[in-house]
């Protein structure tokens, strides 16, 4: 079992390089984390953009990019199509985002004809390591489905649930999240969490013990839940802890981050391949450690029914 994101380097170095797509490679950010996982043995990178931006801002972070790296296309709005095309053809094993909108990327992926959709639901999953925490936390979904239904909130859960038994967690334990841990018809969420509870004792979430409503503090601390008269296995234990919508899961993951010095890894799981979704304010670490997950993800057994 996995429980450093270290380790999680560690492990995908046996099974690197892999190909990677990088969507609007052309910024010396994204070259640089390219240049370091590359180094590390973990990919080989497909840079689609403008060659002579590419080999410039390369050039300002001492990479030396031979050609057969670069796929040229002329214009940004092609870059996306582009990388997801290699993709699609056999030509990269995982997609990343460069320097463009995550909104722009994911509309190549879900395009019908021309994407890498497959027929589950999108979603991101932080997978993070907080200092005050005893092992990793997977944070879902801060980065696609903006205001997930209950289905969807299911999906989103099998999808984090199958990521964390890539990693070698076979019953994950999964904290749904609300500002209560009481049920309150008037707070949607609460409604749902105790459906997902449901929903995972009659097999419709599969792998996974589910639990919820609770208020943070109640999912993060056996002693806090305690208090309130709950006693639950995932309570101080969560593995996964599912956010209500995007802004409280965003607003949660970048808190454990810059409150909390969490490290984060991040990744979109339901797609024909793994993503790699970094955004500019992302420390260099954490794009080593989403391309390391990555790869371990190219290895996992095919997602759960
Ligand atoms: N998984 C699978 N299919 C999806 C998903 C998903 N998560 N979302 C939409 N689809 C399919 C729909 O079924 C439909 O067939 C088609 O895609 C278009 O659906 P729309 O019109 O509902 O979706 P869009 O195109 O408006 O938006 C989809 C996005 C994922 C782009 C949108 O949800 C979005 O912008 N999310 C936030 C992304 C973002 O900005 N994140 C930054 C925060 S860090």
């Amino acid at each position: 079992m996995i429980t450093k994101l270290d380790e999680i380097v560690e492990q995908a170095r046996h099974y690197g390089p892999k190909r990677v797509a990088v969507a609007a490679a052309a910024n010396a950010l994204v070259l640089r984390s390219i240049k370091q996982a590359e180094e590390l043995g973990l990919i080989t990178p497909l840079l689609v953009g403008h060659r002579d931006e590419i080999l410039a801002e390369a050039e300002a972070v001492g990479y030396q990019v031979s050609d057969d790296k670069i796929v040229h296309v002329a214009m940004k709005n092609e870059t996306a199509p582009k990388a997801v095309e290699l993709v699609r053809t056999g030509k990269a094993d995982i997609l990343m985002k460069g320097y463009l909108h995550t909104h722009v990327l994911l509309h190549a992926v879900l395009d019908t004809n021309a994407g890498l959709r497959t027929d589950r639901l999108l979603s991101h999953v932080f997978l993070m390591q907080v200092p005050t925490y005893h092992k990793l936390l997977a944070v879902t979904d801060a980065a696609i489905n903006i205001a997930p239904d209950l289905l969807q909130k299911a999906a989103i859960i099998q999808n984090a649930v199958d990521l964390m038994r890539a990693l070698g967690i076979d019953l994950p334990k999964v904290a749904a999240l609300s500002s209560v841990e009481t049920i309150n018809p008037r707070i949607p969420s609460t409604i749902d969490a105790a459906c997902l509870h449901k929903m995972a004792e009659r097999g419709q979430i599969n792998h996974a013990i589910v639990d919820g409503p609770f208020a943070f503090d109640n999912a993060i601390s056996r002693q806090a839940a305690l208090e309130k008269g709950i006693d639950s296995p995932v309570s101080g234990d969560a593995d996964i802890l599912l956010a209500p919508d995007l802004d409280a899961g965003n607003i949660l993951s970048k808190n454990l981050e810059y409150l909390a010095s969490a490290q984060m890894a991040g990744i979109v799981m339901g797609a024909r391949v793994p993503i790699v979704l970094t955004s500019r304010s992302d420390p260099p670490g954490a794009r080593t450690y989403s391309l390391a997950l990555a790869v371990l993800l190219t290895q996992a057994p095919a997602p759960s029914e």
